[in-house]
């Protein structure tokens, strides 16, 4: 399967299209979730984003910032991030063969993702500070040198991520609701854009983690804090352009608490078998939590509304989060007797 800017290269600005850099991102799996749309009462599917080459939806919009940038004759990207975006940003470059420095905020980073972003060959720096301190540096710095800046502010980011609506629509026809995490507000104003362009409306219901939720509160979070570390985001770049793009929706952004989060982070691998990691999970709480509106039942005219949840972010990305959240392994001695106890546990 061809990346995401060949598949939907009438739809992509030229500035993206001379120089592809890509890895085959995209064309994720939509999975029905039968345990989730019973709960909840609708169909409701998973994009599984985590199947992208890094293991997040950040692949979608850097192919397409990467190939901008490898166009322009870049040598070297930089972002500020999370973990993520680190983590893409970081393979994309190693694939165009420009060099790449992330700022990540000390400590609250997932291992998985510096483990990537380290060995794709990223310059790795641990910002003594959180995202939005982080952002607004790296904005000064490649204002001041010739390094390409890849975070979402970074407009050909959001014109791959808008695929992701359009594969939705391709497989499934039009959907009614659509529930997906919200941190720097990227991904939603990405999503929109896709819809639109596909004459499509769905509701959309972003959810930020209860102790990063400034769309919510409708001020910025100066010390934001979530397990969610992916969202864990007080000043997001893309504000007033989410905010238009729920209200367009007639949807909503809310928050979910990091217990929601945790329930839902766990309830989903062990009820539909799909690991997302836990600012994905913010997704799926927000549906448990506040279910599908009348108005999107309504959009349905009497069939079962259709609902699309975005998982952003693989599960593998965050091991210490699943550790802290889950009972022990059990030891064994090779003996059948304790064998027999292990496994069946009498
Ligand atoms: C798994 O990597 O901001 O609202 O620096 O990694 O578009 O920011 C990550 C964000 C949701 C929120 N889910 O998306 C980064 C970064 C996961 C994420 C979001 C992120 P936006």
């Amino acid at each position: 399967m061809a990346g995401l800017i060949e598949r939907y290269i009438d739809r992509m600005p030229e500035e993206v299209t001379s120089h592809i850099v890509s890895i085959e991102e995209g064309s994720t799996p939509l999975v029905p979730a039968p345990a989730l749309s019973e709960r909840v009462d609708a169909d409701v599917y998973l994009k599984l984003e985590g199947a992208n080459p890094t293991g997040s939806f950040k692949d979608r919009g850097m192919t397409c910032a990467v190939s901008a940038a490898a166009r322009e004759g870049a040598e070297a990207v930089i972002c500020a991030s999370t973990g993520n975006t680190a983590a893409s940003a970081a393979a994309y470059a190693a694939r165009a063969g420009m060099t790449c420095a992330v700022l990540v905020p000390e400590g609250k980073i997932a291992a998985g993702k510096l483990a990537q972003a380290l060995i794709y060959g990223a310059r790795v720096i641990s910002l003594n500070g959180n995202f939005d301190v982080a952002l607004q540096l790296v904005r000064d710095l490649a204002d001041h040198h010739p390094i390409s800046l890849v975070n979402s502010v970074n407009d050909f980011r959001l014109e791959g991520q808008k695929t992701s609506s359009f594969e939705i629509v391709d497989e499934i026809g039009p959907i009614d609701l659509l529930t997906i995490p919200v941190g720097n507000a990227g991904n939603i104003t990405a999503y929109w854009k896709g819809f639109k362009e596909y004459d499509q409306a769905p509701e959309l219901n972003g959810y930020q983690a209860a102790g990063a939720a400034p769309l919510v509160e409708g001020r910025r979070v100066e010390n934001p804090e979530t397990v969610a570390s992916a969202i864990r985001i007080g000043n997001p770049a893309r504000w007033e352009e989410a905010m238009a793009a729920i209200t367009e929706s007639r949807g909503a952004v809310r928050a979910v608490t990091d217990d929601e989060i945790l329930d839902a982070y766990r309830w989903l691998p062990a009820n539909e078998g799909v690991f997302c990691e836990p600012a994905s999970a913010a997704s799926v709480a927000g549906l448990i939590k506040n279910g599908v509106s009348d108005a999107a039942r309504a959009k349905a005219e009497g069939g079962r509304p259709k609902v699309v949840c975005v998982l952003t972010g693989n599960g593998l990305k965050d091991p210490d989060t699943a550790f802290d959240n889950v009972g022990s392994v059990i030891p064994c001695e090779p003996e059948m007797g304790q064998l027999e106890k292990a496994v069946l546990g009498q």
